[in-house]
């Protein structure tokens, strides 16, 4: 018998092109695509269904450190298995580097959460925090050439904003290195002086969340991230964009000749800031940075992805428990939006909400939705076409998607570790039922067959997309 599995009569979609055909594995790896392939050990009818490859969300967080006393509701093993039922076969996490601490350590500790308990492969971004010159002079460009090839800043939170002059010597890193940078946009002086105001008035419900963080913060942080960017002279991510204004410096940077890859994610098509004024500080369960802005922002949203503004839709899975005192309600949560831990739960259901509202709306087609989801994310991290395509010589990485399967999200039904999803109640059409991660069939029919340590480690080489 010469194949290991065949997946047979299902639909392919790729980034380029849709069509009917066979995928045989072995060893891991796609070997054939055709008709009448023969025989394999097994088999999987796709019949009346697509078969993608596995989702890649760029953009996840598991066990990071969150503060005193706030501990983050996934861990590997229920992070990629959530990821895994959502169907994709590859996450990146975020690995923090906290004040003080050395990469290398920070990284010790992600691989040792990692390790022998991940249902889809993973790899890692950094978050530098304390760009030191030993960080940046010695252990950031080592770690680039150990295959670590993007790291995240942010332009927020006391503890891990870095200055305007940071950002530049971190960038620099990247011009010389050859990796890529992401940036988190928002001003944290002028999130400062209006949680002032804000707490001046006495409103500290989980909406002044919203109103503390208004689109001119973004804007403003976009607008000076993509310029340091240009004077740098390297290409640069910009994550989990909300709005109109951030789309359109994006857009004018693009204009001036600067390579930015814009990300968006489904809570900026999905929620608004009404979505934090729920009763009882339910509001708690939405509140992630930016925040959810309204429904014009939503519309920007989706034109930035009908026009390509948008090269990568992750989800920012970012879990928390609501009604936990490690989470969402922790003892100063529950009484003022600033200690409400910042994120939400979204890996699971990334790809189907993509689908259903995206492709079968009309708003995207299936190949742009591949591209979205999977291929671009592959190429803008490295990974490409070792994944993020169906191709001979790719992992066999692939997601059997039931596009007519209707069901309504309900985290009753979710398999991270949160206690709630964004989603509940929406209903959502097209769904993965099999999802198959380096020939391995890890979940069919929607029964989990695969086992934690799966998944590996997957280290990367530079961006494709991420050219000046
Ligand atoms: N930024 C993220 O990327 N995720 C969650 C919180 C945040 O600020
Ligand atoms: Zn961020
Ligand atoms: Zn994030």
């Amino acid at each position: 018998m010469s194949f290991d599995l065949i997946v047979r009569n299902g639909t392919i979609a790729t980034a380029s092109d849709v069509y009917p055909a066979d995928i045989a594995v072995k060893e891991g790896v796609i070997v054939q695509i055709g008709r009448d392939l023969g025989e394999a050990k097994d088999e999987i009818d796709a019949s009346g269904k697509y078969v993608l490859p596995g989702g890649i969300d760029s953009h996840v967080h598991i066990a990071q450190p969150s503060g005193d006393g706030i501990v983050m509701a996934d861990d590997f093993e229920s992070g990629t298995r959530s990821a895994l039922f959502g169907g994709n076969t590859t996450i990146l996490p975020f690995c923090l580097q906290e004040k003080g601490q050395s990469l290398r350590e920070a990284l010790k500790r992600y691989h040792a959460l990692a390790e022998g308990n991940c249902y889809t492969d993973v790899s890692f971004h950094l978050i530098i925090s304390d760009p030191t010159p030993s960080v940046l002079g010695q252990e950031l460009p080592a770690l680039v050439e150990d295959g670590y090839t993007s790291f995240k800043v942010f332009m927020t939170y006391e503890a891990l904003r870095l200055s305007d002059a940071e950002i530049l010597d971190t960038m620099d890193v990247a011009r010389r290195t050859g990796a890529l940078v992401m940036v988190h946009c928002e001003n944290e002086d002028a999130i400062r002086y209006l949680i002032g105001r804000h707490e001046a008035d006495g409103q500290l419900a989980p909406k002044s969340h919203a109103s503390t963080r208004p689109i001119a913060v973004e804007r403003e942080a976009t607008h000076r991230a993509v310029s340091l960017a240009e004077v740098a002279d390297v290409p640069l991510v910009i994550v989990h964009v909300s709005n109109g204004e951030a789309i359109e410096e994006i857009e004018r940077a693009r204009r001036r000749g600067h390579k930015v890859i814009g990300e968006t994610c489904p809570q900026y098509l999905m929620l608004t800031a009404d979505d934090l004024d729920g009763m009882d500080w339910e509001g708690a369960k939405f509140v992630c940075s930016p925040p959810p802005r309204d429904k014009e922002s939503q519309q920007a949203c989706w034109d930035g992805l009908e026009r390509g503004v948008f090269d990568l839709f992750s989800s920012d899975h970012c879990p928390f428990r609501y009604d936990d005192p490690e989470g969402k309600l922790n003892p100063k949560g529950a009484n003022h939006f600033r200690h409400i831990p910042n994120g939400i739960p979204g890996v699971e259901t990334r790809l189907p909400i993509l689908f259903s509202e995206g492709v079968l709306k009309g708003r995207i087609d299936l190949p742009r939705f591949v591209a979205l989801t999977s291929t671009n994310q592959a190429k803008t991290y490295g990974l490409y076409p070792q994944k993020g395509t169906i191709a001979i010589g790719s992992d066999a990485d692939l997601t059997v998607w039931d596009p007519n399967l209707t069901r309504t999200v309900a985290h009753a039904e979710m398999h991270d570790g949160a206690d709630y999803s964004p989603y509940e109640g929406l209903e959502l059409t097209g769904w993965p039922i099999t999802t198959i991660l380096g020939g391995k069939v890890m979940i069919h029919d929607g029964e989990l067959l695969g086992s934690k340590g799966d998944g590996i480690y997957r280290s990367r080489g530079r961006s494709n997309l991420a050219t000046r």
